[in-house]
């Protein structure tokens, strides 16, 4: 039970959280049913630390860019080679990384990516560095890599040449489980033996009630196995795959981090117009490939089958974190998060903001990504409600996330309705987020 406490109390019990998932070079998700570097997981801890720990902030994202593979792709898991092997699974050892001239060095690491916030990462830790010049430094190291990540997601990843970035994986959405790949998943089929041989960890370490079901996990293996037999060459797999999507969760971050890498052009010296061209491509191809004018609303697309996936889940709010979002867009994720969709009656005890359609016969409180709160998503809301001049709605996410850490930890996601927490306890980008939201409420008191 935590009692209730203050700003500075949770300020300080958040960056114990950190310092204990801190392993010499990066901070692990959560020990036990995370034990390695996760991508995006990496980019809002950064963000959390940068307020307090510059040197820490700046090396969690250098340790993820020194896994860089020579295409370009930041890998969404760098293995932690002093965990063993079976400790979580896939591990190295299904992924085979070293196997590939294209990977990086000897480190071990998966061959799938996750959604691009580093570069926004990145300047979030320059903008709040305690030593300016380091900082710089810092920008001029990273900015090289960052920039050939996006070129890998703008080209190689471009599957429909339609100037979006595709997922190929489950994995890859950072919301893996969510109903919004129901229909996609459905339309993977196993032939007979093409399935490997495999033992889930997670069920060991976590509760089965909240982690994904046995058919879509042997789905989630069997499309990493088939990219992997290819070489993870995306050319063959984006032609091949029946998972192939472009959503509105990896392009708006896209689009925010390419902004961001403008700003930082700029402060490095170089050239900013083509981030600035970069971002608006993609602004441009969401609006007309993603955006469903009759619900007003962002879904992604299923490539393969060349339809919109009309799952009514959080990704539809992501594209707020796009400061030049259309006011007509941005106007219709408002009302939606206003909807009793996605926010439960006021006169009952309640959380912004479910990953899933509160009202869906799929929603389920506590299953991973299926409804329950995560305070990755919420960040992400909030700082684009910010952006949009929506401060009553923001205050109102941000109050959430606060009561939500207080009432049951930090937790790596919660219940709506009660707020229970569930998944892995002193969970990383959760304490790193609290910390970004009382810093910044303090930096710009309102
Ligand atoms: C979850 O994903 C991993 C696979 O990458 C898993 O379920 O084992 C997701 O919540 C993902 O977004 C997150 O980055 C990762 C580590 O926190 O866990």
């Amino acid at each position: 039970m935590n009692r209730a406490r203050s700003d500075s109390e949770l300020l300080a019990a958040a960056r114990e959280v950190l310092d204990e998932n801190w392993i010499g070079r990066s901070t692990i998700p959560a020990s036990g049913l995370y034990p390695h570097q996760w991508s995006w997981d990496s980019a809002f801890i950064a963000i959390g630390r940068s307020w307090a720990d510059q040197g820490r902030a700046q090396a969690e994202l250098e340790s993820l860019l020194s896994a860089q593979w020579d295409d370009g792709r930041i890998p969404h898991i760098v293995f932690n080679p002093d965990v063993l092997p079976d400790a979580y699974f896939p591990g190295s050892s299904f992924w085979r990384s070293g196997e590939l001239a294209r990977a990086a060095g000897t480190t071990e690491t998966s061959g799938l990516v996750q959604p691009p916030l580093h570069a926004q990462a990145a300047l979030e830790v320059y903008r709040n560095a305690q030593d300016r010049i380091e900082a710089l430094a810092f920008l001029r190291r990273v900015y090289p890599g960052l920039g050939r990540w996006h070129r890998y997601l703008l080209e190689a990843r471009d599957a429909a040449g339609i100037g979006l970035s595709a997922i190929l994986h489950p994995w890859e959405s950072g919301l893996d489980n969510s109903p919004a790949w129901e229909d996609a998943l459905a339309g993977v089929d196993i032939p007979d033996g093409a399935l490997p041989l495999y033992e889930r960890r997670d069920l060991v370490r976590a509760n089965p009630a909240d982690r994904p079901s046995d058919a879509a996990y042997d789905r989630f293996v069997y499309l990493a196995d088939a990219y992997r037999r290819l070489g993870y060459d995306d050319a063959r797999i984006c032609a091949m795959s029946p998972f192939v999507i472009v959503g509105p969760l990896v392009n708006a971050l896209l689009i925010w981090s390419s902004l961001a890498m403008a700003e930082m052009a700029v402060l490095v010296g170089d050239d900013p117009t083509p981030h600035r061209r970069a971002a608006s491509t993609v602004r441009a191809a969401m609006s007309k490939h993603l955006w469903d004018a009759g619900h007003r609303r962002f879904y992604s697309r299923n490539l393969r089958a060349g339809a919109l996936l009309r799952e009514a889940s959080i990704l539809s709010f992501m594209p707020l974190v796009d400061p030049q979002l259309r006011k007509e867009h941005a106007q219709g994720i408002v009302s939606d998060l206003e909807a009793s969709s996605f926010h439960a009656p006021e006169d009952a005890e309640h959380y912004l903001v479910p990953s899933y359609d509160l009202t869906s016969a799929q929603f389920d409180p506590r299953r991973y990504w299926r409804g329950p709160v995560w305070i990755n998503t919420d960040w992400l809301i909030w700082r684009g409600l910010e952006q949009h001049g929506q401060s009553a709605l923001a205050q109102h996410v941000a109050d959430s996330m606060l009561a939500l850490v207080r009432k049951s930890g930090f937790r790596e996601y919660f219940d709506p309705f009660s707020g229970a927490g569930y998944g892995a306890d002193r969970f990383s980008w959760t304490a790193a987020l609290i910390i970004d939201v009382i810093e910044r409420r303090r930096a710009t008191p309102g």
